[in-house]
């Protein structure tokens, strides 16, 4: 006889009254980790939701190691915010010693997690493990730098969207770069784009060596700007047509216009996934 066991996570106190898991401040992602020190099966997973609550990217995952995470099938990218109360959500019996919740900013909200409750529902037995899933769903990627010839680059990546790369003084053309850190498979980009200028003219590229450039299929001479004709001001997500293995991303703007300014990214993600499994924050 086996019996069904619900396990509760501390839930933290951010800036708010009562006991509820709520981040403020722009944060880029937040994880609540659990550990149970060993195997568990996990049965299903209970949330209760506050209002409003706003995760519209929410992933619940487990890994066997605490580093390397999978998605639980079928609760991958969920809006949890979407309704008040408590849901209950179905896992396989699926085992593993780590579980965590992660609410990934992936709109650049202010104010994300508005959850009062959240129960692991385990069997009280232990089982075989289960390995990491062979084709995980696309995540943000770490980006480890951005550079430029001019501008903040670094401000692409600080989790404000208004603080943003500009390059001004009627440049003929920019370059940003964002280096992945190793090899990854990219799926699209996910941007933020301010008024501050204009990117009429953009072409998103991809390297291994940054060397040898290719150009995504559909990312050449896209209007990417927040400011000028057809703004695309505000978030934003391209998605590129096959996975492709970057580590460099390279969003080149032309300027046969003039314009003052080029740039206004005020955050930029990319999407993809590692060849194991993926990480959030
Ligand atoms: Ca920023």
């Amino acid at each position: 006889m086996v019996w069904l066991t619900c396990w509760t996570l501390r839930l933290l106190v951010i800036r708010s009254e009562g006991t509820y898991w709520r981040w403020t401040n722009y944060p880029k992602a937040v994880a609540l980790q659990q550990n149970f020190g060993a195997p568990r099966t996990v049965s299903s997973v209970k949330l209760f939701t506050q209002t409003p609550t706003k995760a519209p990217n929410t992933y619940f995952q487990y890994s066997q190691n605490g580093l390397d995470w999978s998605d639980i099938p079928g609760l991958s990218n969920l809006d949890a915010g979407a309704s008040y109360g408590s849901k209950t959500y179905p896992v396989n019996n699926l085992t593993a010693q780590y579980f965590r919740i992660v609410v990934d900013n992936m709109t650049y909200l202010s104010d994300i997690g508005y959850f009062s409750d959240l129960q692991f529902c385990t069997l009280a037995t232990t089982g075989v493990p289960t390995p990491p899933q062979a084709n995980p769903a696309s995540h943000r990627l770490p980006v480890t730098l951005a550079t430029s010839q001019a501008g903040n680059a670094g401000a692409v990546l600080d989790g404000l969207p208004w603080t943003n790369w500009v390059v001004d003084g009627r440049p003929s053309s920019v370059e940003l770069l964002l280096n992945l850190g190793e090899v990854r498979n990219v799926t699209g980009l996910r941007y933020f784009a301010t008024y501050s200028a204009v990117a009429r003219h953009t072409s998103i590229e991809y390297s291994t060596d940054l060397n040898n450039w290719t150009i995504f299929p559909g990312a050449n001479d896209l209007n990417t700007g927040g400011y000028g004709p057809n703004p695309a001001y505000g978030s934003n997500l391209i998605n590129f047509p096959a996975p492709t293995a970057a580590r460099y991303i390279r969003l080149r703007i032309t300027n046969p216009e003039g314009e003052w300014a080029l740039g206004g990214y005020g955050e930029i993600d990319v999407l993809g996934f590692s060849s194991q499994a993926s990480n959030h924050p």
